[in-house]
């Protein structure tokens, strides 16, 4: 039997975590046979400690075969003690009459916080993924708050963006969600984001070839797919949390167990390549393998395609930018 690995998952009583716990505590991240350890962290406040105990307690319920542990907490140096995985999924949600500017600010002081306690308390190989908004920025931040962990173990989730895009290019070309390769989603988590189909193929056809109407993929498809969390938001009444939860597993299995050279989307630290800064946490293709990420390199990107980037790239560095003063 396996050694049972420590998975940190903070905002644990939240929509999100509500979604992503079972799943994780049933094996559906890492497998059957990989025997977890949750340790989730809430904010002190009594209501959210509350709520945590409920978590837990259905937890027992469950009887799960692979939960061999649980702590719950609202202490980051607890919940990240020795940690394998993290999920940082909790986030301060825009208030009524915030500023995106005071947003940032706010989620810059909670990532800065965590990624300090990363640095001191968790494995030196734990994998973070930042789900709570703004990801990119916050996983950013939370990376240059852990100077003695490596880069590469900080990624931002672009992955439920990454999967709406096969949805939708799917349903338009009314083949099976299997038949997509090649996806990839440029940039930020945000409605800047670049679903990207040069490169995609349907069934073994390019993609752009299968829809042929470039009018539709640049006025439709692209701000269908990046104003995808609103419009969920509108008609649900409430924001992505299944669907979001189900990306971070995606995202987190096929880090640490593989794709088998299928190409997924990440946000992950820039090395300098595509124009993109080094260090921005940007959405670029990938592939997973023996528990690594490797960017897909070489792609020709033309004018269309650099504006788009360049965009999308814009927006990560206003928000760098506003954040710059806390991180000295
Ligand atoms: P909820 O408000 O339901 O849950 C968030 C939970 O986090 C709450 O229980 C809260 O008490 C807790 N929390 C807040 N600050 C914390 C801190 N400093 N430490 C520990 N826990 C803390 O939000 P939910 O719908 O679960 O969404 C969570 C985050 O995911 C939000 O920031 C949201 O914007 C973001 N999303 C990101 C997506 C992505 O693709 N990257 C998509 C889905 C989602 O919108």
């Amino acid at each position: 039997t396996k050694t049972p690995v420590r998975i940190a998952i903070t905002g644990a009583a939240g929509q999100i975590g509500y979604a992503l716990i079972f799943r994780i505590a049933a094996g559906e991240m890492l497998g059957k046979d990989q025997p977890v350890i949750l340790q989730m962290l809430e904010l002190p406040m009594e209501k959210a400690q509350a709520a945590l105990k409920g978590v837990m307690m259905e937890l027992d319920d469950c009887a799960f075969p692979t939960l061999v542990g649980m702590v719950g907490t609202d202490d980051p140096k607890v919940a990240f003690k020795e940690a394998d995985y993290a999920l940082l999924v909790g986030a301060k949600p825009r208030g009524p009459g915030m500023e995106r500017k005071d947003l940032l600010m706010e989620n810059a002081k909670i990532f800065i916080e965590q990624g300090k306690a990363l640095n001191e308390v968790a494995s030196r190989n734990v994998k973070v993924l930042v789900v709570g908004n703004p990801a990119n920025t916050n996983a950013y931040i939370a990376m240059k708050s852990a100077p003695s962990l490596p880069k590469q173990n900080f990624t931002a989730m672009l992955r439920l963006d990454h999967n709406r895009a096969i949805s939708q290019l799917a349903t338009r070309t009314g083949k099976a969600v299997a038949d997509i390769e090649k996806m990839i989603v440029w940039g930020n988590h945000s409605p800047t984001m670049y679903p990207d189909l040069r490169f995609a193929s349907v069934a073994g056809q390019p993609a752009l070839a299968a829809i042929n109407d470039d009018a539709w993929y640049k006025n439709d498809y692209i701000p269908t797919v990046g104003k995808r969390g609103a419009a969920i938001i509108a008609t649900r009444g409430a924001s992505s949390a299944a669907s979001a939860a189900n990306a971070a597993i995606d995202h987190m299995r096929d880090w640490a167990l593989g794709t088998n050279g299928k190409w997924v989307t990440m946000g992950i630290p820039s090395d300098g390549s595509y124009g993109i800064p080094q260090d921005i946490i940007y959405g670029v293709p990938v592939t997973c393998e023996n528990g690594e990420y490797t960017r897909v390199e070489g792609l020709a990107i033309d004018d269309y395609s650099r504006s788009m980037m360049d965009k999308t790239l814009t927006e990560l560095q206003e928000e760098q930018a506003g954040v710059a003063s806390l991180l000295g």
